[in-house]
């Protein structure tokens, strides 16, 4: 029997660890206990158990076995893995659709609350697919580019439209690999058909269909819901915002919004600003209503609106064991079940509002574009009519300013400003060694490892090298709880040469990039630096690395695997699904080679497992400082770079007049 963890090998969030010590009082399981009551299986952790049939299911744990119908152990593990990542794929591809339904749905007049608000990223996706602009209304562009964008996902043939954003030379490199996705729902399908027993028994050719399928999210519905969320709620652009538990408010209506789609988000977002709503939380006896956001719904508000974010995955439970939260309102995706239990030792009422999601126990009030503003005014108003059923109240102080909505558009307007925006002077920085080289480190929160330790570490030691870190999803949550994404409260932790390009360009070391769909932000960046010049003509040459420490979602392997076929050199921590067993010595790592350094054959991009973060480091700066003698530019010197022309001026104004004058004049 695994041995307890102490709550501060749960996590190193004090906030947290405030709220365990009360779940621990109350007698109250968390995801962090039950993690440790719920020894995992080994045959299946390691991929090696085969339940595709009712002939199993199969467990292969010793050399040479096969299953029943005779399925070798890569043959299982390539299919359990292309079967996580279509339900990734499928899951990012869904909140896609549901984004261009909406943006037709807006363009049609046939909602309350929404508009095109921003009409120049409209213009400016409507112009990758050829979409006529020059004299026409936003709602004509909107309308062309809803039914573009719908027809991706049943679209039988062809190539699915956004992958033409990449450089040319990948697009050759899928199309003679063949796996540029028909349509997003094909290559789904087409997965499950091919993981059926059976079917596909060559495990390279499954995994040739796994990037497929990741792509059909990546350069498919991920990236369609992105630039939906940016056209109807606008692209974000930096905004102060705070994060942590201590965002909640003692004396008002605390409504958490949980999630990954805007569309409600948003909405409740305007509902809550409506005085109407504002006076009947008063007469309720609260001073007004507080939004906070959880996981990537918050991530989606806070990058637009600045939002507070109560928490990444795994506060959602514990913003409710405050006591403090009238209502979570949750839609779809990382939404643990435990949630309704949890709440009804509180006053808290889980209100399930997607048509896809409900949860035994639940208020549900369904959500429905054309009618959202009315639906979210009353979905408020049981939030409100709540307050007066609070108990015990115990709200955490923490709490964190940080500055999010790093968008590749404004990366690119802040590194050039409006009159010439440019990636140029990213692509100096990284080609004079000031900037080492990149890394996204992104994704989940996981209750098997220290919440936000692994996230933290990585970010911190890759700073400290000079590394310019970008983040989504509960990753860039985790550094905002800890103050990295503030300007100057991170810059004494940076290498000298980073902290010299942030403080010219006015930026954090470490960009909030929004939510985990967000990811093609990323791909956009890489892109346009690749066209840029000096880094190589595609994204496999760029010196970057993808990392999730904490990962746990088959959303997280989808996105992994997209950003390999990209030309990615993809690190994950934890445990590997397709890991096999350490005493089984015939190729029960077959796969796990594959995905490695076969998948870095064909696409320049690779996916490693790697537990240790000491390991993760180690292995994105050797990767990084191969792409840079790759490219023939400078090795990466600690030393060359001092303090900058800005922080020097600091300094001497530090200092008295008379020494100031000898410092500048000698
Ligand atoms: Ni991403 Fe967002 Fe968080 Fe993981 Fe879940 S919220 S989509 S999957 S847990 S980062």
């Amino acid at each position: 029997m695994a041995k307890k963890r102490e709550i501060t090998e749960f996590t190193i969030d004090p906030a947290a660890q405030q709220m365990l010590i009360r779940a621990n009082e109350l007698g109250i399981g968390t995801a962090f206990s039950r993690a440790d009551n719920m020894a995992p299986c080994n045959i299946g952790a390691a991929g090696m158990c085969c339940k595709q049939c009712g002939m199993g299911p199969c467990r292969l744990t010793k050399n040479g076995d096969v299953g029943v119908c005779g399925a070798t152990l890569e043959t299982i593990q390539a299919r359990n893995l292309t079967r996580a990542i279509a339900a990734g794929s499928a899951a990012h591809s869904d909140h896609g659709r549901d984004m261009a339904f909406t943006l037709k749905a807006v363009a049609n007049d046939q909602t309350d609350g929404y508009r095109i608000k921003d009409v120049a990223k409209l213009r400016q996706v409507a112009g990758y697919y050829d979409i006529k602009v020059e004299g026409r209304s936003p709602k004509e562009i909107a309308n062309e580019l809803a039914d573009l964008y719908i027809a991706q996902f049943g679209q039988q043939r062809g190539e699915v439209a956004p992958a033409r954003r990449a450089t040319k030379k990948r697009q050759q490199l899928w199309r003679d690999l063949g796996v540029i996705p028909r349509g997003v729902d094909r290559e789904v399908v087409e997965a499950l058909h091919r993981t059926h027993i059976g079917d596909d028994q060559d495990y390279e050719h499954i995994l040739q269909h796994a990037i497929k399928t990741g792509m059909s999210d990546g350069w498919g519905g991920s990236m369609i819901a992105t630039d939906v969320s940016d056209i109807l709620f606008g692209t974000p652009a930096p905004v102060l915002g705070q994060a942590n538990l201590g965002v909640l408010k003692k004396d008002m209506v605390n409504v958490v919004v949980h999630g990954h789609e805007p569309t409600l988000s948003e909405m409740i977002v305007a509902a809550s600003q409506d005085p109407e709503i504002i006076a009947y939380a008063k007469a309720a006896g609260a001073q007004g209503i507080q939004l906070s956001g959880i996981c990537c719904t918050a991530n989606e508000i806070l990058m637009r609106q600045g939002i507070p974010a109560a928490g990444n995955f795994l506060h959602q439970e514990l913003s409710i064991m405050t006591g403090s939260v009238e209502a979570m309102v949750v839609d779809v995706q990382c939404i643990m079940q435990a949630l309704v239990d949890l709440a009804s030792h509180f006053h808290t009422k889980i209100i399930t509002t997607s048509p896809k999601v409900k949860i035994k126990g639940a208020t549900h009030m369904e959500f429905d574009e054309h009618h959202a503003l009315e639906i979210a005014r009353n979905i408020l108003r049981v939030a409100i009519d709540n307050y007066k059923n609070r108990g015990e109240v115990q709200i955490p102080n923490e709490k964190e300013d940080l500055i999010p909505g790093f968008s590749h558009e404004y990366i690119n307007y802040m590194l050039g400003g409006s009159y010439r925006a440019s990636f140029r002077p990213l692509n100096d920085a990284i080609m004079s060694g000031r900037i080492r080289g990149v890394a996204a480190i992104v994704g989940c929160n996981n209750p098997r490892s220290k919440q936000d330790y692994l996230h933290v570490k990585v970010v911190r030691e890759l700073l400290k090298k000079d590394v310019l870190v970008v983040q989504t999803g509960c990753g860039a949550i985790a550094s905002a709880k800890l103050g990295l994404l503030l300007g100057e409260a991170g810059l004494d932790q940076v290498g000298a040469g980073l902290r010299e390009v942030c403080e010219t360009v006015g930026i954090p070391p470490v960009l909030h990039m929004g939510s985990c769909v967000d990811n093609t932000r990323i791909l956009t960046v890489l892109t346009q630096m690749a066209e840029e010049g000096g880094l190589g003509d595609d994204i496999d040459q760029i010196p970057a690395v993808g990392l999730a420490p904490e990962w746990m979602s088959e959303k997280a392997l989808a996105i992994a695997t997209y950003c390999v076929a990209s030309g990615a050199y993809v690190i994950f921590g934890g445990q590997s699904p397709i890991g096999g067993m350490p005493d089984r010595v015939d190729d029960s790592d077959h796969v796990l080679k594959y995905i490695s350094e076969g998948w870095e054959k064909l696409y320049g991009g690779k996916l490693e497992f790697m537990p240790d973060p000491d390991e993760m480091i180690r292995a994105t700066l050797a990767h990084i400082d191969k792409k840079r003698a790759a490219l023939g530019l400078p090795a990466w010197d600690p030393n060359k770079f001092g303090k900058s022309g800005d922080s020097r001026m600091n300094d001497l104004e530090a200092l008295p007049l008379e020494q100031r004058r000898e410092a500048i004049y000698g």
